[in-house]
């Protein structure tokens, strides 16, 4: 006999509406557009853990070699005893590298997927034994806050230069946020990659292995899987593309021919060459990251940067 359990009606969650939201939405725009937070599901996020390991994709390298060749000097600057606030921990890859340096007296790892940050902060418990850790499963694209056992001052730390996946105005909000929760005596330490030569910066998006079309494609697979989705994989490919007057590295899914496909029910047509925008990553010079960390409400104290220039890592404060 075949009884169907509770566990066979699965209410969507919020997270699910969302997403059907933003698809269906961002597939109805004259530029089809889907913001780049979809990307991370769970193949999406081991896909990104090999970007970061690709010869190409110079961020991760360039910022961890800052973080270790000038962690006494930011700790010296920072000051020990305060709590450590990382916005989007993922897989917290940095965060011993700063947890050694600077003396903090807890640790808030906050992140939107609750998986990665249970498995991070087990590791780190190992790693930091007696260092309080408070993990908070949290969107952070809106207003987080912070457990009530936790005090201030706060170091908000936010690698990885995930601040360029944001619009300006995004941007902008997103620090003064940060600015709001952490408090009138807090530091920010952020990532933030450099403008550079087309020739680096677009092979870092458009690798030889593949790996980034792949990330980009998975977010097909996701809609078709998760939308009830018909959308033909083997009609689109990755493109990356220099948008000069933006300062960022667009990426985007092109249609190799004319396609009909259907989401959820909802019919779509796009021509051949038409694409879907998937992700935006701003590139800043170190002015334009002044200017930005100002406009969110921190003052730039100090700017490191790799050996080759490629990525700075700036500390602020409210
Ligand atoms: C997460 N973020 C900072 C990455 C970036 O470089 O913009 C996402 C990424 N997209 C393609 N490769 C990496």
């Amino acid at each position: 006999m075949n009884f169907m359990s509770d566990m066979d009606l699965v209410e969507p969650t919020l997270g699910d509406l969302a997403f059907r939201k933003d698809v269906l939405s961002g597939l109805s725009q004259l530029q089809p557009a889907i913001p780049p937070r979809w990307f991370y599901d769970h193949r999406g996020s081991e896909l990104f853990e090999d970007i970061t390991r690709l010869p190409e994709y110079y961020p991760t390298r360039a910022e961890r070699e800052i973080l270790h060749t000038h962690g006494h000097d930011m700790a010296r600057l920072i000051g020990p005893g305060r709590t450590v606030v990382e916005y989007g921990s993922g897989s917290s890859a940095k965060t011993p590298l700063l947890l050694s340096a600077v003396e903090p007296c807890a640790y808030v790892p906050i992140d939107i997927s609750g998986e990665f940050l249970m498995e991070s902060a087990g590791a780190l418990r190992e790693q930091f034994p007696g260092l309080p850790i408070h993990p908070v499963q949290a969107d952070f694209s809106s207003q987080v806050s912070l457990p009530a056992s936790m005090q201030p001052p706060y170091l908000g730390f936010f690698p990885g230069s995930t601040i360029g996946n944001l619009l300006v105005t995004e941007a902008v909000d997103l620090l003064r946020r940060m600015a709001k929760t952490l408090g009138p005596d807090a530091m920010l330490l952020i990532g933030i990659d450099r403008v550079k030569d087309e020739r680096i910066l677009l092979p870092a998006y458009d690798d030889a292995q593949g790996v980034t079309a792949q990330f980009n494609l998975n977010l097909l697979e996701r809609i078709n899987r998760d939308l009830d989705g018909t959308i033909p994989l083997n009609a689109f490919r990755h493109r990356a593309r220099w948008n000069t007057k933006q300062s960022r590295v667009e990426m985007h899914l092109e249609a190799m021919r004319d396609v009909s496909f259907k989401v959820d029910g909802y019919a779509f047509k796009m021509q051949a060459r038409q694409t879907i925008h998937t992700e935006n990553s701003h590139k800043y010079d170190p002015r334009g990251a002044a200017v930005l960390l100002s406009a969110g409400g921190w003052l730039p104290m100090h700017e490191w940067t790799d050996a080759s220039g490629l990525f700075s890592v700036f500390l602020a404060r409210a």
